[in-house]
């Protein structure tokens, strides 16, 4: 199937914690208001579901600061689901709450285990391969128990590196369509993008990068004009989404939720029992 790295029947997303304000940060620009962040993120959500898609919203966890940004805590493809070793320490309990949520949608859980460290930032699946960018949270035996566990799904794993200072892979590109990726011009000099066609974040708009394709949408951070320009005149269908509180925490829009598309025709582990 074409556009099956930007097609999902499914997203999962969660609350902001009242604890968000204790979020990791790499430079502290102040905390986020809380309040704000509960609407940008309903906004958020709105607009996942405006594709038609079934979003579940799960409750805050108050134990988790950064648990709003659930992408990090596993990796859902066709086949099966991921659960991640997040490279954060006050971050790794957060993988286990995602698990009990995959059990409807998957009959195949999977789990990175000790050593390994990988965060689902780090993670970018294209239309061809999986490209995975070893960072400050994501190791080299992390990619390599993930490329382990994707090979018996039929996914060639490529490790690339995430820019030294970035948080994430994905803090730097997004998938907007079948060849073609939005990456910053730091994030393409490395080479990783070799074979596919790049656009370029206009020059300051670097955060607007963390966009994602969900469906016929591209979502994007409010804010960056010209790079929202260049999209539109390139006939994308951007949906620009309120994100100054989740960026105090260097957060974006891929971030804030899981993306999926179960294979029908596999059972799931509650339709086994
Ligand atoms: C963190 O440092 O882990 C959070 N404050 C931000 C995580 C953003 N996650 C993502 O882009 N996938």
């Amino acid at each position: 199937m074409t556009g099956r790295s930007f097609t999902f029947s499914h997203a999962i997303a969660r609350r902001p914690a009242a604890t968000v304000v204790d979020g990791l940060r790499a430079v502290d620009a102040g905390a986020p208001d809380h309040s704000s962040f509960e609407q940008h993120h309903a906004d958020y959500v709105d607009a996942l579901r405006s594709t038609g898609a079934g979003v579940e919203v799960l409750s805050a966890l108050e134990a988790f600061p950064d648990s709003v940004f659930i992408e990090d805590t596993a990796l859902c493809l066709p086949e099966g689901a991921v659960v991640m070793r997040p490279g954060a320490p006050s971050r790794l309990g957060e993988a286990q709450a995602i698990a009990p949520h995959l059990v409807k949608h998957y009959g195949d859980i999977r789990r990175i285990e000790a050593p390994g460290f990988i965060e689902g930032g780090d993670i970018l699946v294209t239309e061809r391969e999986i490209l995975v960018g070893r960072s400050a949270r994501t190791d080299r035996d992390g990619i390599d128990a993930l490329r382990t566990i994707v090979a018996a799904w039929g996914y060639s794993l490529r490790e690339v590196s995430t820019p030294h200072g970035v948080l994430h892979f994905k803090t730097d590109c997004a998938v907007l369509d079948e060849e073609t990726v939005l990456a910053t011009p730091r994030l393409s000099a490395t080479g990783c993008f070799e074979g596919y066609r790049v656009i370029h974040t206009a020059e300051g708009e670097e955060a607007s990068a963390n966009a994602v394709r969900f469906n016929d949408l591209v979502l994007v951070p409010d804010g960056f004009p010209r790079t929202a320009e260049l999209l539109v005149s390139l006939g994308y269908n951007l949906r620009p989404v309120r994100n100054t509180q989740a960026a105090k925490l260097d957060g974006g829009m891929s971030c804030l939720s899981l993306r999926f598309s179960p294979r029908a025709d596999l059972p799931s582990e509650d339709d086994r029992t």
